[in-house]
């Protein structure tokens, strides 16, 4: 552990998680490490849920709000949310048990941007935070703090909060010290442009600097990062792969992008992962990413030689990739590199780098106005996560997804979308595995045709046709008979 915890002073605070929870009242606002199922603190939220379940039983209050950097993972958000101990969440979400909170009005939820959480955090928007928990794999002999496998919003919860309890995760490898370049966005109105051109520039240190006087406890443990591990590619997800290539295919041959010159932004999920696998056979080489997680596919992509660079800033990896992230640090280090979401997301370097994006969504409109998080409009799924960092800023922005859920029972394509994360402004390309549509350049009635005679699944062909031509009947830049529009999912809903 000394080689963990190299500071002699940080050793003197090492208390039992149960000990450090002590530190966590109702009411706190509280920002934690961590981001998809990867760096979130795994002590202190098992500790926290058992305090709460205890005061609750004596009849007391607890609840605290719980800012991360994006989802968290079962031994953290879900023990919590089972413990009923969360009030209010942000800025992302994917745990079911939350979720049901959300949906069912027990928790609040604030689904924000993710590069914006961090800023908001900085200059007030929520009030004071009392504690940070933050997961790290190691002190430095400096005091310096060293992350884990995701950074987050660290920085700010670091700098926000009274108190900071670290976690020194020993299951983390310690080869990660290296990889995570942390960068300090200079605070409004100071701030000068970040100064990377290409995803592999490195502007920042290998380490977070803590105040000293706000460490309050340091916590020892040994649990992996939990990510459900990916579903194999099925038949639908390859189709959907073997069309994005196919278009990527196309702007070379149009002269837009280059087989060497290819910079992706990736969501997670089957789909991503089956288009990653699609590019391990395709002629795309040097492949770069400037995106939020490294998935399996990337791991993949970098040990074929196809993926050159990753920026991100955090890991999403099934638990089989977890293992051999730890096994192999030292080697992904030289192609990886962990940054503050604030940077690994940010709108000025997503544009200058010119990436190609590509998100899943629950349904898009004729238009292309874009669902990614609410079903019927008022269930939230998970988030828009950094989905509208990336796309409003990309060079080409694409949305793969099926085009049904619940084996055919909704079309994914619908009239009117039933809420809106990503507008048609924003949409350029609809993948499915029916086909592709290029709304690049196109007006919304021209869209409307592209979208349904290429994306739509043949049993809804012929409802959004006549849906369509009904509409433009009655006219307008954007056609609809609102009602007719709404009654989809209406119909759902019954
Ligand atoms: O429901 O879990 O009950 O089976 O939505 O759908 O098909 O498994 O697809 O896992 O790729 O998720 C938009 C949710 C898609 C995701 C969304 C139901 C479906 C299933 C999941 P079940 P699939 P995916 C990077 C960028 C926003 C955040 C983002 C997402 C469940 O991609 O959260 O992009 N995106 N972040 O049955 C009713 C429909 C539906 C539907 C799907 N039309 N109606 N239910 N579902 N379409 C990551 C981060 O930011 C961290």
């Amino acid at each position: 552990m000394s080689e963990r915890i190299a500071y002699a002073p940080f050793q003197k605070l090492v208390v039992s998680a149960e000990e450090a929870a002590q530190h966590v009242n109702h009411g706190d606002r509280v920002g934690i490490s961590g981001f998809t199922g990867a760096g979130y603190p795994k002590g202190l939220p098992t500790a926290i849920a058992e305090k709460a379940k205890a005061l609750h039983e004596k009849g007391e209050e607890f609840k605290i709000d719980v800012f991360s950097g994006a989802s968290t993972a079962p031994d953290c958000d879900g023990v919590l949310a089972e413990a009923e101990a969360i009030r209010f969440r942000s800025p992302y979400n994917s745990d079911p048990t939350l979720r049901k909170q959300f949906n069912d009005g027990t928790a609040l939820y604030q689904d924000i941007h993710l590069s914006h959480s961090g800023q908001q955090v900085e200059e007030g928007f929520y009030g004071d935070f009392q504690v940070a928990i933050i997961e790290a794999v190691r002190i430095t002999e400096e005091g310096h703090v060293v992350p884990s496998s995701a950074v987050g919003n660290n920085l700010e919860y670091i700098e926000a909060a009274d108190k900071i309890i670290i976690e020194i995760n020993e299951w983390q490898s310690i080869n990660l010290e290296g990889m995570h370049d942390i960068y300090r966005i200079e605070k409004l109105p100071n701030r000068q442009p970040i100064p990377i051109t290409k995803p592999g520039d490195r502007i920042g240190t290998t380490y977070m600097e803590v105040p000293e006087e706000k460490v309050v406890a340091v916590v020892k443990t040994d649990a992996p990062d939990r990510n459900a591990p990916f579903k194999e590619p099925d038949e639908i997800s390859e189709k959907i792969a073997a069309n994005f290539i196919e278009f990527l295919e196309g702007e070379v041959a149009a002269g837009r992008l280059e087989y060497d010159k290819f910079i992706m932004q990736s969501g997670v999920g089957n789909v991503p992962n089956a288009v990653m696998a699609g590019l391990l056979d395709s002629k795309f080489e040097n492949i770069q990413a400037y995106t939020e997680v490294i998935q399996d596919g990337m791991l993949d992509l970098i040990d074929a030689g196809k993926m050159t660079m990753a920026s991100a800033t955090s890991f999403a990896l099934s638990p089989e990739y977890a293992e051999k992230m730890n096994a192999e640090a030292e080697r992904y280090r030289k192609h990886i590199i962990l940054r503050p979401q604030q940077v690994s997301n940010h709108p000025e370097v997503i544009r200058r780098v010119g990436l190609i994006s590509s998100n899943g969504m629950i349904e898009a409109d004729i238009y292309g106005n874009i669902n990614s998080t609410n079903v019927s409009g008022s269930r939230i799924m998970n988030g828009t996560g950094g989905s509208g960092d990336f796309t409003r800023n990309a060079y080409i922005s694409t949305f793969v997804s099926p085009s049904v859920a619940k084996d055919g029972a909704i079309s994914a394509l619908v009239p009117f979308v039933s809420h809106t994360d990503h507008t048609e402004h924003d949409t350029q390309i609809i993948v499915t595995e029916q086909g592709l549509a290029d709304l690049r350049g196109l007006s919304p009635k021209q869209r409307a045709r592209v979208i349904i005679d290429n994306c739509v699944h043949p049993s809804y062909r012929d409802a959004l046709n006549k849906y369509f031509e009904d509409a433009c009947k009655k006219g307008g830049q954007t056609p609809h008979l609102l009602g007719e529009a709404m009654q989809w999912h209406i119909n759902l809903e019954e």
